[in-house]
């Protein structure tokens, strides 16, 4: 009898037959990393064994940062979602309510294809990467997080925008029976958000779906969350249900409640002091002498020219 030994096995032989037939689809639509995207979305969480490790099997983006990453404990245990309240360890501490299985997105509004879609069907046709970002949130402190996403531009053509659409609006989950925090008027639910068209089609703006090579933590916006990395933290709007291709600019949540304090465009900008405190410098978490905080968090060289000629002190 003919017994194969390890390296004489296909992948046929070792994988059930629908499973096998499922992934080759994946890859024939060109997610090389199909099966790579259902684990990432399914997988339990594991702790990385070494922290800063990259994952081997996730596309490394160009668009990385090589500084040091922040731990995969301060990037899921200090973190801003009010939904969960308004300290930052409670979102660690609450958010195991959110139930992100199953999920559905809808895109909606000046497109020629509108959808609602599950999770899985939203992600599948995505080759998924790993992107080192910088993250300054407005309160003064800095996070490098490597996500695991795919640019937002790739998703939105799919529902085939019209050119009536100059912004677009994301929406967080409002559901009060999970998100405690919405219980309270601590903002206006649901959270939201909003891009100019050229913002979000820009290649570095990103749907991520986790982090450090693991599916993405609750506390961090699961199962999809926005990461525009020149813009401050509170842009990158967490566990999306809606996305909508409108044509005036959006109000986002923290425009409606403080709208001296909060514009629209949010770019990080060491010259534009919030009202309150000064923007010139930030900590970065793990780290004790403050850094200075750079003209679009470091992204200068790429999304500049989206500003020219824009007042960024009017525009703030
Ligand atoms: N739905 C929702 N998204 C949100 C927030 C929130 O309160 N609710 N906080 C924002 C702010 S202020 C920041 S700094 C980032 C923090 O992301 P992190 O906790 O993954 O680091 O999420 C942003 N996205
Ligand atoms: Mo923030």
């Amino acid at each position: 009898m003919l017994i194969k030994t390890k390296a004489d096995l296909t992948e046929a032989d070792v994988t059930p037959e629908h499973i096998y037939r499922d992934r080759r689809r994946f890859m024939q639509q060109g997610a090389i990393l199909g099966a790579s995207t259902m684990a990432a979305l399914t997988a339990p969480l594991a702790l990385p064994r070494r922290a800063h490790a990259q994952s081997p099997d996730l596309v490394q983006s160009p668009f990385s940062t090589d500084e040091d990453k922040t731990s995969y404990e301060d990037i899921t245990t200090y973190n801003n979602f009010y939904e969960f309240g308004t300290g930052k360890d409670d979102p660690a501490r609450h958010a195991h309510r959110l139930k992100t299985s199953p999920w559905t997105l809808s895109v909606s509004g000046e497109c020629d294809k509108p959808g609602t879609l599950d999770i899985e069907d939203a992600v599948k046709p995505h080759t998924l990467e790993e992107r080192i970002y910088r993250l300054r949130c407005v309160e003064g402190w800095s996070m490098v997080i490597p996500w695991v996403g795919f640019p937002l531009g790739d998703f939105l053509k799919r529902f085939e925008p019209r050119s009536s659409a100059k912004y677009v609006e994301f929406e967080t989950l409002h559901d009060p029976k999970q998100m405690p925090g919405q219980r309270r008027p601590i903002l206006e639910w649901p959270y939201v958000e909003g891009l100019r068209m050229d913002e979000a089609m820009h290649p570095l703006t990103i749907l991520a779906v986790g982090l450090y090579g693991k599916k993405m933590p609750n506390q961090n916006g699961a199962p999809i969350r926005l990461v525009v990395p020149w813009k401050y933290g509170f842009k990158s709007i967490k566990s999306i249900v809606n996305i909508r291709f409108v044509e005036k600019q959006p109000t986002s949540s923290w425009m409606k409640a403080i709208p001296d304090e909060y514009g629209f465009y949010s770019n990080v900008n060491p010259d534009v002091a919030h009202p309150r405190w000064s923007q010139a410098r930030e900590r970065r978490i793990g780290e004790f002498r403050k850094r200075k905080t750079l003209m679009f968090n470091g992204y200068a060289d790429q999304v500049a020219s989206l500003y020219a000629g824009m007042d960024l002190k009017k525009n703030f």
